[in-house]
């Protein structure tokens, strides 16, 4: 380290003394494609137009991983990590990272784990399960789950917080999102009664199991008497070096609007998997969640949101909603170029510093102060880290440049073990 800073003082001063820039040619080598990774639950499982991660993907004019799983529970997916090099692999080599994690672990005790009062594996349709279910039964169930939530929900909220260390341990550089768990219950009740037919007491028999999911969530104490001191959605809000996707609120609805359960996700058919619209939202909140993601083409979520044949339903019943996707799809995607990492058209001392900064910041575990466009342009070796090396060969190369010796950048880096690692 000592070494470094000896070198990249001599080679500021010189740098500093000069004015000359490097500006691009026509030859200017291509940073590598921003990767978004989906990781976690059914929420991120592609729908037709893909999933949240490829929408995103193609807003950035990038690749998407998609490591969804239909099921996972925040349990699995800290066990995956910890076990399965593919995925650290994956991992370590995104930019931006979505996480939808947690609400398997709320359902699989209130649906599937008591099955003589609900046995949720009976049915494929809500409608059948709801007609299935009497409101005495769902009181039962709450006073069954009054003495093991609190210890669920703790459980839920450490697995929770240690998967996004975890991510971030793995990869400091990267934009990591999280989204707010949504209640699956969340549906519209006069969708149930008026076209499905089903009676009062039974939709309010789902309002009541809709009711704890709720506390598990937000905190509070349920029906039952269950209190929950923080929920799952407060300690995802706490979580520290993430954004956070929320529309939690919005999928609910304020008071006298309907929930958008049956519009964002395939809970009609037992199945949390999220819609298409319910993709597009999920993509649009993610860039939502932080200034630095802003960077894209708004176009692709514009075109996305219209593909779904919901955006006039959801601006007419849900503005809040509406206005999450609206809000992104003025957005212009950054060309960005290897080594110009404020994206202002040159190479010099300050893209180094900008390098030398986002290093910084993952080393004493600060948030990323990159956009996904700028690592990319940051990563002089390629090694899809921010180093201190990547400072390091920036500084050298401007330092070059200002001193008139002639260096051509793609031999520079590859000189400099650029497309050795992965
Ligand atoms: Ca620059
Ligand atoms: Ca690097």
């Amino acid at each position: 380290m000592k070494k470094f800073w000896k070198k990249a003082t001599a080679l500021l001063c010189a740098a500093a003394a000069a004015v000359q820039m490097a500006s691009f040619s026509a030859f200017a080598m291509e940073p590598d494609n921003i990767q978004v990774l989906a990781l976690g639950d059914d929420c991120l499982v592609p729908a037709e137009n893909g999933s949240a991660a490829d929408i995103l993907a193609a807003y950035y004019g990038g690749v998407a991983v998609n490591r969804a799983e239909t099921g996972l529970k925040a349990s699995d997916l800290l066990s995956d990590m910890k076990t399965d090099t593919a995925l650290q692999k994956d991992i370590k080599q995104s930019d931006v990272i979505l996480v939808s994690i947690g609400v398997n672990d709320l359902i699989a005790p209130i649906l599937y784990e008591n099955t003589d009062l609900i046995d949720g594996s009976k049915y494929s349709t809500l409608a059948d399960l709801t007609n299935g279910l009497t409101r005495e039964n769902a009181f039962l169930v709450d006073a069954r789950l009054y003495n093991i939530m609190p210890g669920v929900v703790q459980e839920t909220a450490k697995n929770i917080t240690s998967v996004m260390t975890e991510v971030y341990r793995l990869n400091p550089y990267a934009n990591i999102v999280i989204q707010t768990i949504n209640n699956p219950l969340a549906v519209d009740f006069n969708v149930m009664q008026n076209e499905w037919g089903i009676s009062q007491n039974r939709t309010a028999a789902v309002g009541e199991l809709y009711g704890y999911i709720n506390v598990y969530l937000q905190g509070g104490t349920t029906n039952g008497g269950t209190e929950i001191p923080e929920g799952l959605n407060q300690t995802i809000q706490s979580l520290p070096n993430v954004s956070i996707a929320d529309f939690y609120a919005s999928y609910i609805g304020g008071r006298g609007e309907y929930s958008m359960g049956l519009i964002l996700s395939d809970i009609e058919h037992m199945n949390m998997h999220f819609t298409p619209v319910g993709q597009v939202l999920l993509a649009a909140a993610a860039i939502a969640s932080d200034p630095l993601l802003a960077e894209g083409d708004g176009k692709v979520i514009a075109n996305a949101y219209a593909e779904t044949g919901m955006d006039t339903l959801l601006a007419a019943d849900r503005a809040s909603m509406d206005q999450i996707i609206q809000n992104c799809t003025g957005n212009q995607r950054k060309t960005y170029e290897l080594g110009d990492v404020n994206e202002n058209g040159q190479i010099d001392t300050t893209d180094a510093f900008r390098t030398l900064m986002a290093s910084s910041y993952a080393s004493i575990g600060a948030k990323s102060t990159l956009t996904p466009g700028s690592r990319r342009a940051a990563d002089a070796d390629g090694d899809n880290a921010i180093t201190m090396n990547d400072a390091y060969l920036w500084l050298m190369y401007t330092s070059m440049i200002a001193m008139n010796v002639e260096v051509d950048l793609e031999t520079y880096l590859e000189e400099n073990g650029r497309g050795l690692s992965v």
